[in-house]
């Protein structure tokens, strides 16, 4: 039997992006450098030879990608703001740039004419690279925060009139792991990754968590205090993290293992922020005296930044497998293995076009519940999406036939609606990762993630089957009040 499920009325959705990956004009209207333009630029093989010096141009061409946004009948769009196009040199006594302001409110403006909701993600990783090289930039946990407390205060007084929703940061654990641990990210520290020269991987990523940890929090406890009361908006954070099942489900070992794995993704930042408590107890016991503390006084800052919603970015799950040995300094997840096939070899999922990801849905629903279950706080998705695979290698016309992406987006849709109807989750929107294709870091523009095919020659943006699909999708699930 087939019963209908679908999405509660009301339920707001669009599309995501950020800033270093499609805005381009990286030495326009007084911009200051990141530290996405010098780890591009110093190693570019790190890149795949590519950076954001370009990107998608969207600087230029807003007005042509927004109104794509309303061909595809979006309702809202999830963007970050370049911290060095607002603050060139970053810090809280470093003057403010007002070209950038001025790009930031014709991309506001001109979303609101559309009949856009803007959502404005503050931390997209494009630290200014100033702050990096002033005082270690994310290593110094008491600098660091008060400078991205004005950062966030000007935002807020600039764009709050108009923008009612904010995220502090996206993905703090990519933020800390992939920058600091494997070093794959900007900055690129690590000491155990051979291509990088700097870096403490068993101390740095732990620093700079409790340094974004304490940001945040700094950013909504002002919100909270100066804007919430007259400027009636949401604030809240956006978390990665997978679902992880047992690699044999009969085995207590590797359930420990999975709900573990769990706690050192997503415990690490939602124990702090959504409950105001220490870190998980499994993370004090592997990692000891390398992790640092919160004061009496964090803690009362902690209970301050309350906020309104758990941003969840989903993309894959995996297999969790209990490692025998103990974990070693540099092992970031603990003494866990991490698979994408079962005991049984059975996969967690149906490939896409890039390696880490994975197609599972059923998974999806579980890790909403259980997240739900533990915060306490409403769900917005704040990104989900997919390469297809051997997208990579297609021209624009096989490329824009992207049925993959479109089973992704309706089989991830019913997860939400199943999570809402079945198991009381509260989940109120979507936003698919994204609008264009882009700069995906690492990766280079080599997997695209786009619903808008981009020809990097020319720059020409072409809707792929999905882009349009996605608001048939979305209607055909959500409920009409009568
Ligand atoms: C998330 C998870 C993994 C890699 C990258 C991301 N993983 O499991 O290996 S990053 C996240 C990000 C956005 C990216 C998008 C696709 O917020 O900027 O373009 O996902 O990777």
């Amino acid at each position: 039997m087939t019963v209908p499920v679908s999405l509660p009325a009301g339920f707001e959705w669009g599309f995501a992006t950020a800033a270093y990956q499609i805005e381009g004009a990286v030495d326009e209207g007084g911009r200051g450098k990141s530290i996405w333009d010098k780890f591009c630029h110093l190693q570019p093989t790190r890149t795949k030879g590519a950076n954001g010096d370009v990107a998608c141009d969207h600087y230029h061409r807003y007005e042509e990608d927004f109104d794509l946004l309303s061909t595809y009948g979006a309702q809202a769009y999830r963007f970050s703001i370049a911290w060095s196009r607002i603050i060139p040199l970053g810090g809280r006594n470093d003057p403010v740039n007002e070209s950038g302001i001025a790009f930031y409110n014709r991309l506001i403006d001109s979303l609101l004419a559309r009949g856009i909701t803007p959502w404005i993600t503050l931390y997209h990783w494009d630290l200014p690279q100033e702050l990096h090289d002033r005082y270690g930039g994310w290593l110094n946990v008491t600098e660091s925060q008060l400078d991205f407390e004005r950062y966030a205060m000007v935002c807020y007084e600039r764009f709050g009139d108009r923008v009612k929703n904010w995220i502090t940061f996206n993905e703090p654990w990519i933020v800390s792991i992939f920058g600091y641990a494997t070093g794959g990210n900007a900055p690129g520290r690590s000491s155990t990754n051979e291509q990088c020269t700097e870096g403490n991987t068993a101390t740095e990523p732990w620093i700079v968590g409790k340094a974004l940890i304490m940001s945040h929090a700094r950013a909504v406890a002002l919100y909270n205090k100066l804007f919430r009361p007259s400027h009636h908006g949401r604030i809240g954070i956006s978390l990665n993290g997978d679902y992880y099942e047992p690699w044999d489900s009969h085995d207590e070992r590797d359930k420990a293992a999975a709900e573990r794995r769990m706690e050192f993704h997503i415990g690490w930042f939602a124990n702090p922020i959504f409950l105001a408590q220490d870190y998980p107890p499994c993370m004090r016991e592997q990692l000891g005296e390398r992790l640092p503390k919160f004061s009496p006084s964090d803690f009362a800052l902690l209970r301050e930044a309350e906020v309104d919603f758990y941003g969840m970015n989903y993309y894959t799950s995996q297999f969790s497998r209990h490692r025998e040995q103990p974990a070693l300094e540099t092992d970031f997840i603990g003494n866990v293995d991490e698979l994408q096939e079962n005991c049984e070899g059975i996969s967690v999922g149906e490939k896409s076009g890039v390696h880490w990801l994975r197609s599972s849905p059923d998974l999806f629903r579980k890790h909403l519940t259980r997240v739900y279950n533990l915060y306490g706080k409403p769900i917005y998705i704040t990104e989900n999406g997919c390469p297809c695979p051997g997208e990579d290698r297609m021209r624009c016309k096989e490329a824009v036939n992207d049925t993959y992406r479109v089973n992704y987006f309706k089989d991830h849709l019913d997860a939400v609606a199943k999570a809402i109807c079945f198991d009381g989750t509260v989940v109120k929107g979507y936003f698919a990762w994204s609008l264009l294709d882009n700069l995906e870091w690492s990766d280079g523009y080599e997997v695209r993630f786009g619903v808008t095919y981009v020809d990097y020659d020319t720059l020409k943006r072409t809707p792929k089957k999905s882009a349009m699909l996605l608001k048939q999708i979305l209607n055909e699930r959500i409920q009409v009040d009568v």
